[in-house]
Order: structure tokens, then C-alpha cells, then sequence
């Protein structure tokens, strides 16, 4: 090999080893191997040669670029384990250190209620129905038969939206009943639906939020009657607080939606201070209800001649708060973490409620 060549191998084996990492690795590769590298273009200006100085030429200049690549290569490795070294003894991993903290949602008591009382009225066969929270006057108040005048209409305790162009004004459902009236006009009987959801009054306090939830029931068929309501309710209040003997009382009552009304009461007993469920001398108010009335039936498209129908409904947080001993209304829906943590239900620890 003539001192040329000798001299051009050694000075790119030179570069090559002296490249400390893989950029200035490649940058030794292309100047000796890329389009426009050394050794590309001694290859190219062969062609003014003999053939006989070609072939002796030709087999220096591939030598050439096999050392070269041989030296890349393992350039490449010894840089790629330098560097793997040096991550080792930079990068420690402590084994005795505690494993960081991962935290898990809880369900939240009033999502966990609700599906309880979904589970257990629809081991019954009710549907579940949903309507929207702004209503009209009608579905809100007139389909529920409310005269113009009733109390609850008032300002005070509704909360209007602004007017509409008509001078009508849409409200915040003050119960979830105009969710009953929207399912009688879109379903034919037999019915049997719960409606739980988002309600509104202006009331705030202690224990009343202008925001809150209830679910509804509503059951219409042709020869429904009390017997199936007080049937019904007595299963649901003993499904639901587990008591099996929990003692259950229907009290007359009034809602201008239901005639006769009844309000079901679940024994308890208040000795000692403290409140306990399903045993004693003393009742707690648990659910409204009644028959519904024929004026509601026909708001709602059915002929009360032909068909009959109870309904009731209940305060959610009112049946957490008793069921699950949550002392105070308004942390429900302050989304604070540590409240959340003592009251909230981990998804893998929640009994079937009617399985029982
Ligand atoms: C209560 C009382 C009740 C109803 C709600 C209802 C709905 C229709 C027709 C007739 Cl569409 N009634 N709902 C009936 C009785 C009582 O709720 O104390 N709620 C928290």
C-alpha cells in the first residue's frame, strides 16, 4: 500500500478512536464514508487508472473502508458501554425506600345511595329515567297540579330564570316529578320508574342546601292500588337500612300530586342521645307518598277512568346522612379529599345491597 493510502488509513482510524461520543463518531464516519468522505471520493477518481493499477487500488481502498468500519463499530460499542457505565454509577436506586403513595378515589355517599336505590327498585323492575334540571312552569308546578297560588311557586323558594321572550320563566326543578310527568306523556302503562337526580330551593341552612337530590318513584298500571304502594315501600325501607323486621309506618299526609298521601315512617329508638335504626319506641320520617292524583294522570296523557298509580319520593343526602351516620349536610359538597376518605365507599368493598 502506497504511503498515501497509509497515511490516509491511519489518520481516519485516528479519528475514528478519537471521537468521545457518538456525534462526533458519526461526523469521523461521514468524512471518511459519506457521499463526500475521503474515501468516497479516492473510489470515485479510480477511473482514470489502468485496469491494472484499478484492481491493485481497489482492493487497498475496500481494505481501507473495512477497517474504517470495523473501527466504527467498535468505537460505537465501547462508547455506548462507557456511557451505560457511567449512568450506573451516577443513577442509584434506594430498595429501602417506602413505596410513594397512590392515592384511590372513593365513591361519593350520595352516588353510592343512589345506586343502591337503583339496585334495589330495579331487583323490582323499575327503569330508571332522567330529565333536565332547568323546567318549565307546566312540568314543574301545573302538570303537578299546584294551584297558581301554592307557596312553592313562590320566588322565595323557587329559583326563576330570567324571563323569556314570552314573559314566561323557566326553573330550577324544585323535585324531580317533572322527570314522572315526561316519562307518562313518552311511555304507555303498565309504568314503574325511579327518577333520581339534581333538585333546587332557595333555602339555605344547616340542613338545607339550594342544591340537593331526590329520587322518585312512580308505579302506573290498571288495578294499582295501596296495598301495592305500602307493599312496595315496606320492601324498599327494609331492602335498604338491612333490617329485616324494621318496623314501617304509612301516616296520613298531603302533596297536591298524590290523594290520599301517606308518610312512611321507619322505627328507630332516640335513647341516649344517639339515633338508632329498625328497633325502639320512637319513628323516623323516611318518604313521601300517595296515590297519584287523577289530575296528575291526565297531565301526563293517562285516563285516570282506566288507570291507577302511586308514587313517592325521598331526600337522598336525608337517607345517606341516616344510613351511614354522616352528622352534617354541608360537607356533601365541599369535594374535600379527607372527608371523601371517611365517608367515600371503595369501589372494591361495596355490598350488594339487594342481594341481600
Ligand atoms: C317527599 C315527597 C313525593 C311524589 C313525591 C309524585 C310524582 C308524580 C305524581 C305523583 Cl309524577 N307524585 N311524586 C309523590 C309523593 C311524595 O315526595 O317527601 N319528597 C322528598
Amino acid at each position: 500500500m502506497s504511503d498515501t493510502l497509509e497515511n490516509l488509513k491511519r489518520e481516519l482510524l485516528e479519528s475514528v478512536h478519537s471521537a468521545q461520543d457518538l456525534a462526533s463518531l458519526d461526523e469521523a464516519r461521514v468524512a471518511a464514508l459519506g457521499k463526500k468522505g475521503r474515501i468516497t471520493a479516492m473510489m470515485k477518481d479510480m477511473g482514470s487508472l489502468s485496469p491494472e493499477e484499478r484492481k491493485t487500488r481497489g482492493q487497498a481502498m475496500n481494505a481501507i473502508k473495512q477497517a474504517v468500519t470495523d473501527a466504527i463499530d467498535a468505537r460505537k460499542d465501547e462508547l455506548g458501554k462507557a456511557a451505560l457505565q457511567a449512568r450506573l454509577e451516577q443513577e442509584r436506586i434506594d430498595v429501602s425506600l417506602p413505596v410513594r403513595p397512590q392515592p384511590k378515589g372513593r365513591i361519593h355517599p350520595l352516588s353510592q345511595v343512589v345506586d343502591e336505590v337503583i339496585e334495589i327498585f330495579g331487583a323490582m323492575g323499575f327503569e330508571v329515567a332522567e330529565g333536565p334540571d332547568i323546567e318549565d312552569d307546566w312540568h314543574n308546578f301545573e302538570a303537578l297540579n299546584f294551584p297558581p297560588d301554592h307557596p312553592a311557586r313562590q320566588e322565595h323558594d323557587t329559583f326563576y330564570m330570567p324571563d323569556r321572550t314570552d314573559g314566561s320563566k323557566m326553573v330550577l326543578r324544585t323535585h324531580t316529578s317533572p322527570v314522572q310527568i315526561r316519562h307518562m306523556l313518552e311511555n304507555k302503562p303498565p309504568i314503574r320508574a325511579i327518577c333520581p337526580g339534581r333538585t333546587f330551593r332557595s333555602d339555605h341552612d344547616a340542613t338545607h342546601s339550594p342544591m340537593f337530590h331526590q329520587v322518585e318513584g312512580l308505579v302506573v298500571g290498571k288495578d294499582i292500588h295501596m296495598g301495592h304502594l305500602k307493599g312496595c315501600l315496606i320492601d324498599f325501607c327494609r331492602t335498604f337500612f338491612g333490617v329485616d323486621d324494621l318496623p314501617v309506618r304509612f301516616r296520613p299526609s298531603y302533596f297536591p300530586f298524590t290523594e290520599p298521601s301517606a308518610e312512611v315512617d321507619i322505627g328507630c329508638s332516640r335513647k341516649g342521645g344517639g339515633l338508632t335504626i329498625g328497633h325502639g319506641d320512637d319513628w323516623l320520617e323516611i318518604l313521601g307518598s300517595g296515590m297519584v292524583h287523577p289530575n296528575v294522570l291526565k297531565a301526563g296523557g293517562i285516563d285516570p277512568a282506566e288507570y291507577q298509580g302511586f308514587a313517592f319520593g325521598m331526600g337522598i343526602e336525608r337517607i345517606a346522612m341516616l344510613k351511614y351516620g354522616i352528622p352534617d349536610l354541608r360537607p356533601f359538597y365541599d369535594s374535600d379529599v379527607r372527608w371523601l376518605g371517611h365517608y367515600g365507599f371503595r369501589p372494591e368493598d361495596i355490598p350488594s345491597t339487594a342481594a341481600r
